[in-house]
């Protein structure tokens, strides 16, 4: 069984984050060992959070793993609370043995043109430096325009994203995958646009545009837990992608047709089922 590790916060209550890597991973069949970068009491959407840092403790748990001979196929990093959290991530990048390990990183920082609430300008240029370091990047269009530097837009081409991606891989990814895409003759689906630095290729997949009167939280965070899951499976990395953007869809369709859903996350719990089949059914063949 794969060990996977992830390195994000945990928000109590909020439907992200942890919340959800740790029942995706572990639904697909993957050990899910968790190094947590905060606690807070809900994701920073909530008007009232109370947040602990725990980078102190970090570096204290990673030295008991490295006692202990702990070693992990593949470390996922997602929102980390602080620009000096990012340094110590990267850190233990040099720390922790790395092998045919798989580095995959979500670099959590916004959303619809703007950072996250608590993240300083000068985040970005960090956590461009730690998606040098990563196998797999999985950016939506505001972090990638963050990690560049670019002027945030909604208006690109196709071509100028496959731009922002090879910009991105040129840095240091070997892969980057746009998020939150829609295809480019207009259709109305939702999916990602990948560029593979590795044979200069370009992949998408787009699934149903759940469209909905509000912002969905934690999607991101969802598909990227997906995504780390199938990977884990040994699922080859666009079949991975596929499946994650049909189980986000669905999971966002979920939400949509639940009586009593919440403003905070969308309902993943009742596709569960769904991304399991789908695990199950690609493993059962390889
Ligand atoms: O879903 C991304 C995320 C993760 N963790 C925290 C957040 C957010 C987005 O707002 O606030 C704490």
């Amino acid at each position: 069984m794969k060990r996977v590790l992830t390195i994000q916060d945990i928000s109590c209550v909020g439907k992200c984050s942890l919340g959800v890597a740790l029942p995706i991973i572990s639904a697909a069949g993957a050990e899910a060992a968790v190094l947590p970068t905060a606690v807070l009491s809900a994701h920073t959407a909530f008007a009232h959070v109370y947040k602990r840092d725990l980078s102190a403790d970090m570096d204290k748990i990673l030295a008991a793993w490295q006692a202990e001979g702990i070693t992990f196929n593949c470390i996922y990093t997602g929102y980390l609370a602080s620009r000096e959290q990012i340094g110590t991530v990267s850190g233990f990048l040099d720390r922790l043995p790395g092998g045919d390990r798989l580095v995959f990183v979500d670099p959590v920082m916004g959303d619809f043109g703007r950072l996250y609430a608590g993240f300083p300008n000068t985040f970005p240029e960090q956590m461009a430096q730690l998606c040098a370091r990563s196998d797999v990047i999985v950016p939506n269009l505001t972090e990638a325009c963050a990690l560049l530097d670019e002027p945030y837009r909604e208006d690109y081409t196709q071509e100028r994203l496959v731009e922002l991606l090879r910009r991105l891989c040129s840095a240091g990814a070997k892969c980057a995958v746009l998020t939150g895409v829609s295809p480019a003759d207009g259709t109305d689906k939702l999916g990602i646009l990948k560029y593979d630095s590795r044979d200069d290729s370009v992949f998408t997949y787009f699934g149903e545009h759940i469209h909905t009167d509000q912002p969905l939280h934690g999607t991101g965070d969802i598909f990227a837990s997906a995504c780390v899951g199938a990977l884990a499976a040994g699922i080859p990395l666009d079949d991975a992608l596929a499946l994650s953007v049909e189980f986000t869809a669905r999971s966002a369709a979920c939400w949509a047709a639940a009586a009593d859903r919440r403003w905070y996350g969308v309902d993943f719990e009742t596709a569960l089922p769904y991304y399991i089949g789908q695990i199950r059914a690609y493993t059962d063949k390889i």
